[in-house]
């Protein structure tokens, strides 16, 4: 996946991040993370969220949480006027400890695709209008030199 065609490209952000979606989300926008997962990692976490306030807590339209705990998985959720949602969790694990990766989050009309190293990993319906979602943000035992937005074209 190349950030050559990319609209806002942040490169090396001090963790925890967060920052503002230049024009926001869209169906067709594609979000790429690159980084490495923290020899020590317990869980990382990305969200898309609907705003940067902490009080209250904006929402997250997605919630994509790595746990490396056993047994290792992936927990998806939203968090809606600050109550998280019903968890989807996935039974596989990708990420390793200590190891580089590349995830790549596909903006679809009625759901996120997830993508972790060239594999489709999981699809999350919408539960939040996606373009209420202006804000990236990731935190968690992980290190990240590129975050890149794409639009559709
Ligand atoms: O644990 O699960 C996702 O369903 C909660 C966690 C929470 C989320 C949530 O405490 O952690 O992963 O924003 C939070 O509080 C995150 C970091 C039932």
């Amino acid at each position: 996946m190349s950030v050559a065609n990319a609209k806002q490209t942040i490169v090396n952000p001090t963790i925890p991040f967060s920052g503002n979606i230049v024009g926001g989300l869209h169906p067709g926008d594609i979000v790429l993370i690159q980084g490495t997962v923290l020899c020590d990692a317990d869980r990382f976490h990305m969200d898309l969220a609907c705003g940067s306030s902490t009080k209250p807590r904006a929402d997250i339209a997605l919630h994509f949480n790595p746990r490396f705990m056993s047994p290792p998985c992936i927990v998806c959720n939203s968090l809606v006027q600050e109550c998280w949602g019903r968890e989807e969790k996935l039974d596989q694990m990708p990420f390793k400890q200590g190891s580089m990766f590349e995830a790549i989050i596909l903006v679809h009309e009625d759901v996120f695709k997830v993508a972790v190293n060239g594999k489709h990993m999981l699809e999350y319906k919408h539960r939040l209008p996606v373009e209420t979602i202006n804000t990236f943000s990731i935190s968690g035992r992980v290190s990240v030199c590129t975050i890149a937005f794409t639009p559709n074209s």
